[in-house]
């Protein structure tokens, strides 16, 4: 559904927009034409995160648009003091990725009252009120959880590494609560379904990070007695799970298969090295997007409700020729 603005309306707002630039009126935070985003972002947990505040500041600076920006360290009282602090200052728009998918509403609201669009990225919330924010940019998670799942149950055979007739799959789950960590789990668990051998006999969360990761995987190792595949969403806790599996004297990728979500450049390496088997990219590279979108918003331009970012998979061998290149 795209999302209309009245003829009238976008006059209106362009008429004022311009007056305010023209105007010069100096509580505008944009004094100039260039827009001025806030940008609250959920923290420094991963390579993914690190690509995507890298996208997110080189396309800033490329398009001239003045961003604030804020790293939450992962706790959403933070965001919402960035969101809170971005209102004060008026700034054009607003742009976040909701470290959880509840608990909004209130922030979202109060930017809605001071009349500074909102544009979701990465991550979305739960909220039934689509009013408090103009468009989400991001991945498909279930999608990526369903490729995951396929690649499984079309790779069975070679997954049940003991042959003892059953899968069992320990997962690394994404941070409580988050859209990607819910959604990859969904739509991993729809897919295994499709053969009785597979079963995640452990779940457990590694809130995105390496040593989350790491921990996750040592307890698993001693209270599961047959580990036949890691399920990890994202890359950084599946690259810890690596350092718990070879302390332990198995070899990742061969004794236990590893399935990862990101495709950020350390994961690439561990599956080119056969030490991951399948990864699943999620896209980080938001920034072009996210600032035509805030460009089109700030100046009342129609925009999509949802926009999906292109991502795509990777074997051993896919990863081996896509290294090179890779921009993260
Ligand atoms: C997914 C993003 C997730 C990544 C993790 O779009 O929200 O958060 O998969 C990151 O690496 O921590
Ligand atoms: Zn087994």
């Amino acid at each position: 559904m795209i999302r209309r603005v009245s003829a009238a309306a976008v006059g209106a707002v362009l008429v004022g927009s311009l007056a305010a630039c023209g105007g010069g009126d100096s509580s505008d935070a944009s004094d100039d034409d260039s827009i001025t985003m806030g940008f609250a972002q959920v923290g420094a947990e991963s390579g993914w995160r690190t690509a995507n505040t890298k996208s997110i500041k080189d396309t800033a600076k490329q398009e001239g648009v003045t961003l604030k920006f804020s790293d939450a360290q992962q706790k959403q009282e933070n965001q919402i003091k960035a969101i809170r602090s971005y209102i004060q200052q008026k700034v054009d728009v607003i742009a976040f990725s909701p470290v959880v998918e509840t608990g909004w509403d209130t922030v979202l609201q109060e930017a809605k009252r001071a009349k500074i669009p909102v544009i979701l990225t990465d991550r979305s919330v739960d909220s039934d009120d689509t009013s408090l924010y103009e468009t989400f940019l991001g991945s498909d998670f279930v999608l990526e959880g369903e490729k995951a799942g396929d690649w499984l149950v079309e790779n069975a055979d070679a997954a049940d590494t003991d042959t003892n007739g059953s899968i069992n799959v320990v997962q690394l789950e994404g941070t409580t609560g988050a859209a990607p960590a819910i959604d990859r789990a969904d739509g991993f668990k729809e897919k295994i379904g499709a053969d009785p051998r597979i079963e995640v006999t452990a779940s457990q969360t590694g809130d995105f990070t390496r040593d989350g990761g790491k921990k996750v995987m040592e307890s698993f190792l001693k209270s599961q007695p047959d580990i036949d595949v890691v399920y990890a969403h994202n890359d950084d806790m599946g690259l810890g799970a690596i350092e718990a599996i070879e302390a332990a004297g198995k070899k990742p990728g061969t004794d236990i298969k590893i399935i990862t979500v990101d495709a950020v450049k350390d994961g690439m390496t561990a599956l080119s090295q056969g030490k991951i088997n399948f990864i699943v990219e999620c896209n980080p590279l938001l920034g072009p997007q996210l600032m035509d979108l805030a460009q089109k918003v700030v100046a009342g331009e129609e925009v999509p409700e949802r926009v999906v970012t292109e991502e795509t998979t990777f074997d051993q061998e896919q990863a081996k020729a896509a290294l090179p290149d890779r921009q993260y």
